[in-house]
Order: structure tokens, then sequence, then C-alpha cells
């Protein structure tokens, strides 16, 4: 199987940028492709149709930009990432092609309306959250910045479930995001890859050479399957390549030639399990054997792939540092790190030492975390089990480096036990971090404060010992599509106020700043806004049947549910303002008028966050429905918030809430977009909360909550909750509001647990920083009123976020750690 995926002599033609070529070349999608007549042809066809005539324009730039990066001999990212949250894909393609007038109007004289053939398209949620729509910007980014990458990753048959409600709980649907067709990818099942698991190790002799080879057990067949990432406007497409499980021949064979039909048919369904679904937890990994096994398929494929098909076949593997830098995007492909190692010394029969300094100069390392239970641990039980030859390789990169530190510290058997990558207790595993951290040529946070953090309270043995290993990159967003194509109304008076070049350019975006002080263009800015919340609206109503009131101001928290998150803080609001309503404090008729919209999925054995989004639905239900509000106060839960329902919502809000419990959050993300679109931040000094703040300046930004250090001080003398409910009349009246049935129909008992949680254990604050917090929400309602200055801020929020473009982010990454230049044109 030799690399003939990208064929480097042929000569493609793109189909004419006209209205008369594109109509030519759809025609013939739909006939030779879908096998239809335009009078026959369904949405679906049509949508096919459509996505692989677009495709067509991009297929030319993308055989020559793989053509022009193999002779450059270029060094590349691979970045390694187990989740890629896309987003729909026509857009984007036809934004980068810069094709949409030509097909929006082609398909019109067809009587075809675009919009109907991009709502068609499902998107692929191959991941939980910001972690995964990360991925997603960072390839956009480098393909936009011409700089070599192949984003290395998992084809689920099911991406992240489709949330659905019932009775306001959450009911979870799989995902069949391959059901309608996938026009957008390109299988090569002839390029598959085997990967091996299970299995023992045994010695050899070689020639005099003692060398241990894997017997393994069984074996799974990889199938890449490529999608193009095109760049905006540049004539550049990178890959991202995407693997899934398949049976092996031998593995089937083997139990069939016994006659056993039905156990071959499940061995094959058992092999294929690896790549069937997207394991739904965000931040929370369970630790499950298939997970394990994922995570292996995935990078071993990959490594392949780079090591055997993408390099030139005589490649010396000495100088592959000069190609290649592998990322690891959290620990989930960590186990990377043993397995080059294999390769190398194993299968390419090369000395210990000598792998081990090419394999340091491969890897860097990004911990996307600070949470405890989110840091991967393996026992040592199960990797043995399933990768016993990664697990001796894994021992003897530990014994290695604890000896190097115990050289330098002799005697310090507590220091040994901190930074050993094997830990004892609570049973015996494999810290993968840790083992990240070892192997990383750099490691780095995702925002500035989350780096410190992780530098001197995750890693604090690691950064001493190494201090010049550790650094910062402050996460950031695609202005194509989180700009550009979800606020074009936005990017409309941005091109006018500076220029086009803002879209790869976002620092660009300070020329609008002196704009806030002129009343012609704020009045311009709200026009923007009123229409992103009519557009909204439409949605909200077609998709959920959802009536958005009009004149109110739109207050959004949207992202994964979790108690660190603290969207419990949020409703604790909401309820407080339905109880001075009904206590008579707030007259319903003059108060600010709020919309609250939620979105958010819990994993679906989180049961906490899963009674949360009930309380949210029944806080909601009830609200709303009470005349005695006079519709003042709306909550809406659109149910299955994803990229695509992002890119409407976000460019509607007037206020985002980034409300962690400080020291939580990592960075964020949904933060940034906010900002982005003019909406003004109401947060906790956390994540990248903290750089939002100091760009957009403390006049156009509510902060509130808790510090850090002060979270650390409080916890480390040992917080009651159940205090602040004592001493603060209005959080023990909405709290008792819960308890007491009012928003269950009378039943007490069914938000029982989440009431006791928070005031005997509330182990995120939200208790402690509820004043803070209801007092910088009356801030906020003020400052709304001040409709002039409000929308001055809301400008200064644009004008000043342009160093959260992920392109900054990439540059970063270049020169900290990748030092992969761009490829240039000849
Ligand atoms: C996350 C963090 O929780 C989030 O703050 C961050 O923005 C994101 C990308 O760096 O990574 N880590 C995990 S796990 N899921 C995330 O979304």
């Amino acid at each position: 199987m030799t690399d003939k995926r990208v064929n480097g002599s042929a000569v493609v033609t793109s189909p004419q940028n006209t209205v008369e070529g594109f109509v030519k070349e759809f025609l013939r999608e739909l006939s030779f492709g879908q096998g239809v007549t335009l009078e026959r042809a369904s949405v679906n066809d049509q949508y096919l149709a459509l996505a692989r005539t677009v495709r067509q324009y991009l297929m030319a730039r993308w055989l020559e930009t793989l053509q022009r990066q193999r002779e450059a001999q270029a060094k590349s990212v691979a970045y390694l990432s187990a989740e890629y949250l896309l987003g729909r894909q026509l857009d984007n393609a036809l934004l980068a092609t810069d094709l949409t007038e030509v097909v929006e109007e082609g398909l019109a004289s067809l009587g075809i309306e675009l919009q109907t053939l991009r709502d068609q398209e499902t998107e692929p949620g191959l991941g939980n959250g910001g972690l995964g729509r990360l991925a997603a910007c960072f390839v956009d980014s480098l393909a936009t910045m011409s700089v070599p990458c192949i984003g290395y990753g998992i084809r689920y048959d099911y991406g992240i479930f489709r949330q659905t409600f019932v009775d306001g709980w959450q009911v979870e649907q799989p995902d069949n995001w391959l059901a309608l067709g996938a026009p957008w990818e390109f299988p090569h099942p002839e390029a598959a890859v085997t990967v091996h698991f299970g299995g023992r190790t045994e010695t050899y002799d070689d020639e005099g050479v003692e060398r241990t080879r894997w017997v393994h057990d069984w074996d799974v067949l990889g199938v890449p399957f490529n999608y193009m990432v095109p760049g905006y406007q540049n004539g550049r497409v990178n890959t991202l390549r995407l693997w899934s499980a398949k049976a092996t021949q031998a593995f089937d064979l083997q139990i069939f030639n016994s006659g056993e039909y039905v156990d071959a048919v499940r061995a094959q369904t058992f092999a294929e399990n690896i790549s069937k679904v997207l394991y739904p937890e965000d931040s929370t990994p369970q630790g499950k054997e298939l997970r394990l096994q994922q995570q292996y398929f995935f990078v071993a494929c990959s490594i392949k792939d780079f090591v055997d098909y993408v390099l030139p076949e005589d490649f010396d593997l000495h100088r592959l540092p000069e190609r290649i830098i592998f990322q690891l995007n959290d620990t989930h492909p960590v186990i990377a790190v043993p397995e080059l190692m294999r390769v190398l010394v194993d299968e390419k029969k090369w000395d210990w030492d000598e792998a081990w300094a090419v394999t340091q100069q491969c890897f860097a390392y990004t911990c996307h975390t600070l949470l405890p239970e989110a840091l991967e641990v393996w026992s040592v039980e199960l990797m043995g089990r399933l990768l016993p030859r990664h697990l001796e390789i894994i021992y003897r990169i530990n014994e290695e480096f604890l000896a190097e530190v115990a050289a330098k510290h002799p005697g310090d058997d507590a220091l040994l036990e901190r930074m050993s990558i094997i830990a004892e207790r609570p049973e015996r595993s494999v810290r993968m971090a840790y083992l990240a951290t070892v192997a990383g040529s750099k490691v780095n946070g995702v925002a500035a404060l989350h780096s410190d953090l992780l530098r001197d309270k995750v890693l604090p043995d690691f950064s001493a010992y190494w201090p010049d290993k550790f650094t910062n990159v402050t996460n950031g967003v695609t202005p194509r599509r989180f700009v550009r194509l979800s606020n074009p109304a936005l990017s409309e008076l941005i091109t006018e106020a500076v220029g086009v070049g803002w879209v790869t350019d976002l620092e660009r975006l300070r020329g609008m700043e002196p704009l806030a002080d002129d009343q012609e263009f704020r009045e311009k800015f709200r026009a923007v806004k009123a229409h992103n919340k009519e557009r909204l609206s439409t949605l909200l109503q077609a998709r959920d049947g959802i009536t958005l009131p009009a004149d109110a101001m739109l207050d959004v928290m949207v992202k994964r549910l979790h108690e660190y998150k603290r969207q419990t803080l949020k409703v604790l609001h909401i309820v407080t303002l339905y109880d001075r309503v009904l206590r008579g404090e707030l007259d319903p008729a003059t108060m600010q008028k709020r919309v609250f919209a939620f979105g958010a999925k819990a994993a679906p054995g989180y049961h906490m966050a899963k009674q949360i989004i009930g309380l949210i639905n029944h806080v909601g239900a009830t609200i709303n429905d009470d005349p005695r509000l006079g519709g003042a106060l709306t909550v809406v839960f659109p149910p299955n918030y994803n990229v695509t329902l992002a890119e409407t919502l976000i460019p509607a809000a007037d206020l985002s809430e980034q409300i962690s419990l400080a020291g939580k959050e990592a960075s964020g993300t949904g933060n940034m977009k906010f900002a982005l679109n003019g909406a003004l931040t109401i947060g906790t000094d956390d994540g990248a909360n903290v750089e939002i703040r100091e760009l957009v300046g403390d006049d156009n930004f509510f902060l509130f909550g808790l510090l850090e250090p002060q979270v650390a001080d409080l916890v480390a003398a040992g917080y009651q909750p159940g205090r602040y409910y004592e001493e603060d009349p209005a959080l023990k009246r909405a709290v008792d509001l819960i308890a007491s049935g009012t928003f269950s129909g009378g039943d007490g008992s069914v938000f029982a647990p989440l009431v006791q949680n928070l005031l005997t254990e509330d182990r995120f604050l939200a208790l402690a920083d509820y004043r803070s917090y209801i007092d910088a929400q009356d801030r906020v309602d003020a400052a709304y009123a001040d409709v002039e200055g409000w929308t001055r801020s809301a400008i200064l929020n644009v004008a000043r976020s342009g160093f959260f473009s992920s392109d900054r982010s990439m540059w970063d990454y270049i020169d900290r750690i990748w030092h992969t230049p761009p490829v240039v044109s000849r």
C-alpha cells in the first residue's frame, strides 16, 4: 500500500468561477453523482450535488498545496486530537473559495434557495465542546496562514448525542450524522493501516542484541477518511485525516474457519466499535477500556501514516524533528509517545537513547484543564492487558527519568514519588499528563492564568525541574466562522469602518475604536444587533417553536453543563429577580426586560448536571407562564446547542455569562466569540476572561466574584456554604423557593439533591459568589439603561478583541513551540 492518495503530477482544473460554470457543474453532479434530474431531485440530492460541486473548486488547490509542501520538504504540524467539532462545511467552503454570490445566483436561476440547502447539512459533531472546537479553529487558521498541517483524529460514526427534552429533562438521541450522505469526505480503504492490541512481549536475540517484540493478540484496520481544510481565499487547502476502524480480514477468518459465522460477525462488530461513538464526557474522562482503544487506535494510525506514507520513502528518520511536530491536544493522544518509541526501537531497531532523543523533539503537549478529575490516568492492569509493550516502554521512560531526577536531588524520595509517571495509589496507574510533560519539548496552558496555575499548582515539581519547558499560548477562535460567516451584518459594518483585511488580520479591528464615540456609527451598530436578534427569533420559532419577546436584553449562557461553570448561579439570579417581583421590590412594568437564553449538554452519566438542566427548564416554565411578571423575564433553553446554533445565537447576544469559579475554567473560547460579536461580559477572574477584561477595559466588563487565591484560601479554611445561606436573606429566599417545590408543582423532593448539595457541599462556591454576582447584575441593568453608553462599550469590545483570533494563537505556537514557517508561493 503506497501513497497513491496525492498524485503530484495530476493536473486538475477548477470549474469556471461564473454562474454558468457553476450551474453546469451542479447539474452534472445532480445527474452523474446523484442520478436524478432537477425536477425529481430532493433537497438532499440538491445539497449533496452542491457540496460535491463546491468540492470541485477546492480540488486543484488541495492537490497543489500538498505538492508544494512536499517539494519544499516543509516541516508540518501533526495536530493529534480525539475531537474536532467542525460545524457545517458548506458555507465555510463557499467563503474560502469566494463563491457564495455565484452559487446563490446560480441556484436561484434553477429555482433553488441556497439557505434551504445550507439547512440540509448535518454538522459533524465530532467533539464535546471547547477543546474540539479549538482544534477546528486551529486547523482553519493554519490553512489560512499557509502553514502545513495534518489534523489527525477519529471518524466517529456517531458524534456528540442529539439532546432532546422530555418534560424539561434531558434525553439523548444518537447523532447519526452520516445517515444522509457525507459529501465532504474522501475515504481511502486502500490505504488502511493495521493496529495491534493485546497479547504479550518477548525478547529475542537480534545478531547479538537483545530486542523485544510484541506478540499481539488481535488487530483492527484503520481506514483514513480525508477532509479538506480550506484556507480563506488563499488557494491553500490542508488535510484533516480521520480514522475509521474496520475489522481485519485475518481477524474475521480465524473465527470464521471454525464455522462460527455469528461469532465472526460479532468479532467484526467488536473491532468496529472502536470508532463507533464519541465519548460524551467533557473534562471528566471515565477511564473506559474502549476509550484507551480509541486513543491508541488513532495515534498508531497517524504515526504510521506520517512515517510511512507522508514522508518520502528514503527519509532518514533521525531527521524526523525537522519534518514534524506532533501536538498533543490534551492527554488523549499521549499514548503516541510510547508508540513512536516502539516504532523506532522495536521496528527500526534503534538504540533506546537515540530513539528517545528524537521522540522528545517530536512532541509538545497542551494541557486544557485544571480539574484534577480531568487529568487522565490509566490503570497499569488495563494498559498492560491492552498495550503490554507500551507499558514496558513507559516503565523504562519513567525509570530513566527518575534516575536523572535522583541524581540531581539525591535522597529526596518524596520528590521521586511525586514526579513518578506511575502512581501507586489508589491503584497502580499511568499519569498521562506526566508522561506528556516528560516527553514533550514544550508544555503549554491555554490562557495566561491557566498557564500560571499549571506551572505553580498542577505541575510544580516539573516546572521547577524544567523551567523553560513551560509556556502559555492563549486560545483563539477563527474570525472566518465566528464573525465573517456567522455575523454578516457586523462584518459589513466592520469592513465599512476598517477595510476588508480584518478577516485575516484581526488586530485591524482596533481601527474601530474611535467610532465608539460616533453617534451615527453607534446607531448602525445597534441596527446590526437588532437585526441579529430578529434572525435568532426567526430561527428559534422555526426550530423549537420558541417565541422571543422583543425589546429585551438578551442574556446568554451557552457551554457544557458542568458544576464548575455554575449554571446554578445563573439560575439563582433568575429566581432572585422573580422573588423581587413577587415581593413588590421590582415593578415588571419598569424593570429591565431580559431574555435568559441557555444552551448546554450534560454528559449522560452526570446526574447533577442533568438535575441542573431540569431546574433551568422548570424555572423557565414557571416564570414564563406567570402573569405577575408581565413577560418581563423569559427563560429559553433551545435543546441541542451546537456549533450551528451558536452561529446565530452569539451574534444576537447583549450579555455574555462567563461565571465559572475562578481557577477552574482553563480558558473558555465562547467568551471570546461573544466579545468579538459585541456582547459585554459578566465574568469572574478566570481563564481568558482575565485577558478579555485587560484588553476591553474595566469599564466595558462586569467583573465579580472571588479571585483564585481567595478561592484557595476559603477552601483551605473550610468552606461552609450554609453560612452564606443563613446570612443573606435574598439568597435564602431563592434557595427556599427551589427547595419548596415552587418550580416543581409543589414537590420539594424533585430538586432536593441539588439543594442539599448546594447547602452542604457546593464544591464550586456558588453561594460564596452569589452576593457579588447579584450586585454585578444590578450594575448590568443600570448600564444597559444607558443605551449610548452600552453601545459604546459593545463597540469597544469588538474593537479590542482582535487578540483572540486563532491566527494569533497559531503564530504563538509557531514562534514558541513548533517552528513551522508558512510555505510561501513559488
Ligand atoms: C477545555 C476547557 O475546559 C476550556 O476552558 C478551554 O477553552 C478548552 C480549549 O482549550 O479546553 N478543556 C476540556 S477537557 N474541555 C474544554 O473545553
